[in-house]
């Protein structure tokens, strides 16, 4: 996904040409506005942090673009490709790292596991 940041600082085409430079094959692909009640789902996992209420404000503040990315091992690729959560602690070469200062604002969310990306693809895609 691509965070309300990106799309505010015209980053889109510039974030998914390195998902297409490094091979990996974008087969669905949306723009919306996240209601709260499916951000709170997104991240229920988070809904007992201190930094929730920051973070559904955050993704329900403006347009995502959600993404169903394939390739082989594409979880872990694309994790790397983002870089660490904090911007601060990504390393150069990441997106986090060379676009991000800060959270929640760190452009991009990508599934960790193949369990996530299932559920998160049902919450965006409804399959
Ligand atoms: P990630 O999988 O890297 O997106 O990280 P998490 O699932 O742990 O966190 C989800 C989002 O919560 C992050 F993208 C940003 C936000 N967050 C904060 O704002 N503060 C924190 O301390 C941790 C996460």
């Amino acid at each position: 996904m691509l965070k309300p940041d990106t799309v505010r600082r015209k980053l889109i085409g510039r974030i998914i040409q390195r998902f297409e430079d490094k091979r990996l094959e974008i087969v669905e692909m949306k723009m919306l506005k996240i209601p709260k009640e499916l951000a709170e789902k997104l991240y229920e996992e988070h809904k007992n942090k201190d930094f929730f209420k920051s973070l559904v404000d955050f993704i329900t503040s403006g347009r995502v673009v959600v993404m169903v990315i394939e390739g082989e091992n594409a979880i872990s690729v694309v994790r790397k490709m983002i870089g660490k959560t904090n911007p601060l602690e990504a390393e150069m070469g990441t997106i986090r790292g060379d676009f991000g200062y800060s959270t929640p604002d760190n452009l991009v969310h990508a599934s960790d596991s193949q369990e996530s990306a299932k559920r998160e693809m049902q919450l965006f895609f409804g399959k």
